[in-house]
């Protein structure tokens, strides 16, 4: 006979049976991996989305292909267009996204495992998720140091910089090599903190992803870490990876703020989630 995989939700693929898994108490370890898409609402494009993704915007920096703009041995010969990107991407300017505080209510609420991000905004901390519950698995804006010799560069003149649009060189004589922010460029590998968590999804009971295309490696790999038991859901404008291929994957297409607010209503959680988001 053929096998057939017993199914880990109750009531099919639906936000409720979701909710109810949660209500229930069987999600008490979620993962939770994120990209771009949460936080477009907030104002910072993504990479891919046709018209209003950085990809589409970058004619103007005269870049031979549009991923140049993050590739390190292009940025050694040129790295004036990614501070021209820098500088609007640059923490600071932005405020994050209900999406982000629905993560701080999973952690808040004791039930978030980890919260897997290839964002480099900073804004899942600036929602108040705790730093040890987060993986940025691109880096971050939080440090920066020369590609030559690695040094670390002053925060402030980096600031400065980045508000100058004037490429940062480092400090020591002998090396003068360029800087840049600690995050990883096509190219760079990804930081240690990737490596030493990407076991964590196959022990999750619940795994959420959300805003992302699932195309940049290995990072797109996570999802299918987790267990065949374990219900995966997909809040995204589309379907993307493997998402949706296996019985219990619920997908919830369309804005992902729209998403979550569906699945905190159908947990009850909504207010508590609108009122933690006002005061963010
Ligand atoms: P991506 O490849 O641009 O994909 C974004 C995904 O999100 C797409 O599937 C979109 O359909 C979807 N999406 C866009 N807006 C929404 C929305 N409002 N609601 C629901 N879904 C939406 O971005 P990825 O993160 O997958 O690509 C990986 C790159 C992008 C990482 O290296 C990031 O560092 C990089 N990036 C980060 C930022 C940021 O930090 N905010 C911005 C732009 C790019």
């Amino acid at each position: 006979a053929e096998h057939v995989p017993p199914r880990t939700l109750d009531g099919g693929r639906t936000v409720e049976a979701i909710a109810k898994y949660i209500r229930d108490g069987k999600a008490k370890k979620i993962v939770v991996m994120s990209g771009a898409g949460i936080s477009t609402s907030a104002g910072i494009p993504d990479f891919r989305s046709p018209n209003t993704g950085l990809y589409a915007n970058l004619a103007r920096l005269n870049l031979p292909y549009a991923e140049a703009v993050f590739d390190i041995s292009y940025f050694r010969t040129n790295p004036l267009p990614f501070y021209i990107l820098a500088q609007e991407l640059y923490p600071g300017r932005y405020r994050p996204t209900i999406t982000h505080s629905f993560i701080k209510l999973l952690s808040d609420k004791g039930l978030l495992l980890k919260h897997f991000t290839q964002n480099i905004d900073c804004l899942e901390r600036q929602a108040g998720v705790p730093g040890e519950k987060i993986v940025e698995a691109h880096g971050s804006f939080a440090r920066q140091s020369c590609v030559v010799c690695k040094s670390p560069y002053p925060a402030d003149r980096m600031l400065e910089a980045v508000r100058k649009m004037d490429v940062p060189h480092c400090l020591r004589p002998e090396c003068e090599g360029l800087v840049k922010p600690e995050i990883v460029f096509f190219g760079e590998s990804l930081p240690d903190e990737f490596h030493d968590n990407k076991h964590l999804p196959s022990e999750a009971d619940l795994c959420i992803v959300m805003g992302t295309s699932l195309t940049v490696q290995p990072f797109a790999s996570l999802p299918g870490f987790c267990s065949e038991s374990t219900p995966r859901v997909l809040i995204n404008l589309e379907q993307v990876g493997s998402m949706g291929s296996r019985p219990d994957d619920v997908l919830i297409l369309g804005d992902c703020d729209a998403g979550v607010r569906r699945l905190a209503s159908a947990l009850g959680w909504l207010d508590e989630l609108e009122a933690l988001w006002k005061e963010t």
